[in-house]
């Protein structure tokens, strides 16, 4: 007979957490949200950290370059997909770490013959006053001058002349050194007082573009996640089938960390690939894999494939209907604390730490600061990422409002049979483990993300802690009747949404 367990599969809305005593140093400036990805042996470091827990999905409709470069910015990591082709990734990922915080690549740009009314066009199109002009028009063409939209007037001169008539020449223009610092491309912009700095390399073409308000914009993230060469951080997607040629190319590339992306990590085939890539480069890689949803599948992983940190979750995503399809998955909060508990006898015995992510599901920030009080030292989220306006996808109205399309892995959109496949069975007649659906746009990743951590960082204060590390161990958890959980909600008010869509209902 099946064996059955006798625990119920729960969801993170079930749970609460007590408050413990606050001190007087538990303020949310003295809360550290910085977090291990690999894993490190007691009383050591681990080999990479994030400031932040937080990790975008593995998914198409969510981590492109520009959210990674946004996230990365914000103290977390992008997951770059990988259900596509090899070289296109790369791409991404190399797109990531070339982007150097501070230093932009010029995106309008324009030639000594292009009229003014080319410029005028470009300002109205994105808000930016300030085009290089180059030789031939490009972001890396000799550079020849720079025009601002103070240069002409739009109703006064003939907007057919030619942008070189009004252009301020290269002899005019206060320039850097490709190679200089962010600190000394801002020294010059400070003792010049000008806004924009072009920096040109030795045979005088134009490399990137240093803004003023982009040097304060840096300072004000003292979070971002850079490597030693000062570069943003970024994870990529792997799968187990074409790993020989996918695995060297992303780590030629610069990828920091690699993570098996597989909606069941618990299987021989994981465990082959994780040995390879182990054997072919060692330490060099950070790597992690799963999904797995017990602690068995934990250990497993652990023990016989040497991953450096495991994803938890199967079943719950946002987009995911695996358990409607095959029946299989876990409660996310279930499966969080059954593999932490794997975790901790796992450090226990050894005296090696294991990080643990929990991917997926998460419907509110409640349930982000839940998963991290029980145990996950990072999450992993999809949707949350796909509402921002950094997701790679485009906006689409539907009745005057804002959405994203956000799908499944799994879904046929996706087309990711790598990832849905259970390997080797060819003759597996194809089904959806993914919807493909719409979610409103919520604003940019700067907005919305430290409404996020500053929740997370004031619940740490009410339970007495300052670190995520102190935060799991030390938290009071208590599961929520039905009638409790109602009692949590606005009660006999009404609200002014309510109001409106009241009114909205009564026309
Ligand atoms: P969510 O944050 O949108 O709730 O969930 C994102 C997670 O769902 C991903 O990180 C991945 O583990 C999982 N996922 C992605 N595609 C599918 C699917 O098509 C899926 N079933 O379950």
């Amino acid at each position: 007979m099946a064996q059955i367990i006798k625990d119920i599969s729960r969801t993170f809305s079930e749970y609460l957490i007590l408050p413990g005593l606050s001190k007087k140093k538990n303020t949310v400036e003295n809360v550290n949200l910085g977090t291990p990805i690999c894993k490190f042996k007691k009383g050591k470091k681990s080999r990479l950290t994030m400031n932040i827990p937080i990790m975008s999905a593995c998914m198409q409709s969510v981590s492109g370059p520009d959210l990674a470069i946004e996230l990365a910015r914000q103290g977390g990591m992008s997951c770059i997909f990988c259900s596509q082709p090899i070289e296109s990734q790369v791409e991404m990922v190399k797109k990531v770490k070339r982007h150097k915080a501070g230093f932009v690549t010029s995106t309008i740009n324009l030639k000594p013959s292009d009229p003014l009314l080319k410029a005028i066009r470009f300002i109205k199109e994105t808000g930016h006053s300030t085009m290089p002009v180059t030789d031939d028009g490009s972001d890396s063409g000799k550079f020849l001058g720079i025009l601002t939209d103070k240069d002409f007037w739009e109703y006064e001169d003939n907007l057919n002349n030619p942008v070189k008539n009004y252009m301020t020449p290269v002899e005019r223009v206060i320039w850097g050194k490709d190679g200089i610092s962010l600190k000394q491309a801002n020294a010059l912009l400070h003792k010049h007082k000008k806004q924009c700095l072009p920096i040109l390399n030795k045979k005088g073409n134009l490399t990137h573009l240093v803004f003023t308000k982009d040097f304060v914009d840096h300072q004000n993230h003292p979070d971002e996640l850079l490597d030693n060469e000062k570069r943003f951080v970024v994870a990529a997607g792997i799968n187990t089938h074409d790993y020989r040629e996918r695995v060297p190319a992303l780590v030629e590339a610069g990828a920091n960390v690699l993570c098996f992306d597989s909606s069941d990590g618990y299987t021989e085939f994981q465990k082959e690939a994780a040995l390879w890539v182990r054997k072919k480069y060692g330490k060099k890689v950070v790597m992690g894999g799963g999904n797995v949803v017990s602690g068995k599948a934990f250990n497993y992983l652990v023990k016989e494939a040497d991953l450096d940190f495991v994803k938890i979750g199967i079943g719950g995503g946002s987009i995911c209907i695996t358990r409607e399809q095959k029946g299989i998955g876990r409660g996310q909060a279930s499966a969080v604390m059954d593999v932490v508990e794997a975790r901790n006898q796992y450090f226990k015995k050894t005296g090696t730490y294991i990080p643990v992510c929990s991917d997926g599901g998460l419907i509110n920030d409640t349930q982000l600061i839940l998963a991290l009080a029980m145990g996950a030292d990072f999450v992993m989220m999809g949707r949350y990422f796909a509402m921002t306006f950094e997701s790679p996808t485009k906006k689409i109205s539907i009745k005057d409002k804002l959405y994203k399309p956000y799908w499944g892995e799994g879904s046929n959109r996706a087309k990711n049979w790598k990832r849905y496949s259970e390997g080797g069975s060819k003759n597996k007649l194809e089904f959806e483990e993914g919807v493909d659906a719409y979610v409103p746009i919520v604003g940019s990743v700067k907005e919305v993300l430290p409404l996020t951590l500053s929740k997370l960082k004031s619940t740490m204060c009410n339970t007495g802690t300052t670190t995520l590390q102190s935060f799991s161990k030390n938290a009071l958890i208590t599961l929520v009747s039905e009638q409790s959980f109602i009692e949590g909600g606005t009660s006999s008010v009404v609200t002014f949404d309510q109001t409106r869509l009241d009114q909205d209902y009564l026309g």
